[in-house]
């Protein structure tokens, strides 16, 4: 073997550790399969994302008891399609709360192989999650609630979510724009809610369909769901002001 054969051997396993061990570090924001990037081998990066998800860095937050309950206050927008009550106007909102959002849609686009609109009924027809959990306003206040839902990790499953993907971005009717990383995507507990306590979701409260994202603080629960956009690179679309990320 000759000098220069041994040097690119070398570099070859050194960059193959480097690789391992920025895998496993902990706290790494984006765990990749061995299989990255690899087209034919896109659901490897689904059950590795979704299991990685599942460790210790990804605890459950809290779930309380029916008994713990309490009243919850309406914030931000409580009703996109008055002017009085929403950060912005928005007419096809009021559309779709005339027939009661039997004609609204979710659509679930960008990095994705089959982008899909989901109506409410397709998204009740996914396996649900129920949970009570603390909600907890940067106001200061915090409630209460049970929320029933549909895993975001199901639905962006379904649509097939690209190996490159690391943001999911969502926009709400009433304006504000916000994303969250794929271990909050992909968090057991971060649900497409369009059930609270036992009845169906109130418009003051995000109806039809709401995020609830519990590893964060309440403003990360976005209302109004319009459509949900998956990225490869970060999107600093929100105006609020507020933080991206404010863990629980
Ligand atoms: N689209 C939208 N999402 C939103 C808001 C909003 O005004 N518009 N307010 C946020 C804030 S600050 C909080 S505390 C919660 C309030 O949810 P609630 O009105 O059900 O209490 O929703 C969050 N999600
Ligand atoms: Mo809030």
């Amino acid at each position: 073997m000759n000098k220069s054969n041994l040097i690119t051997r070398r570099t070859a396993i050194i960059t193959g550790l480097t690789s391992l061990g920025s895998m496993l570090l902990p706290g790494c924001t984006k765990p990749l399969p061995p299989t990255y990037g690899n087209i034919l081998r896109m659901g490897d990066v689904l059950t590795y994302t979704a299991h990685r998800a599942l460790l210790p860095g990804q605890s459950l937050v809290k779930e309380y008891s029916h008994r713990d309950i309490s009243s919850f206050p309406a914030t931000g927008s409580t009703n996109p399609s008055d002017p009085e009550k929403s950060y912005t106007v928005s007419e096809a909102y009021g559309r779709f709360l005339k027939n009661s959002f039997s004609d609204w849609k979710l659509s679930v686009e960008g990095r994705v192989a089959r982008p899909v609109s989901y109506s409410l009924s397709d998204l009740q027809s996914f396996p649900a999650r129920r949970q009570i959990t603390r909600h907890t306003c940067e106001e200061g206040w915090t409630a209460i609630a049970e929320w029933t839902g549909v895993p975001l990790s199901l639905v962006l499953a379904n649509a097939g979510i690209m190996p490159s993907a690391r943001f999911v971005n969502f926009y709400s009717y009433d304006g504000p724009i916000d994303s969250i990383d794929m271990m909050d995507a992909f968090h057991p507990q971060t649900i497409l809610a369009y059930g609270m306590n036992g009845k169906n979701l109130l418009v003051p409260h995000g109806a039809p369909l709401r995020l609830r994202v519990e590893t964060q603080v309440g403003y990360k629960s976005m209302k109004y769901l319009e459509r949900i956009v998956v990225t490869d690179e970060f999107m600093d679309l929100g105006d609020s002001g507020w933080a991206w990320y404010v863990g629980m």
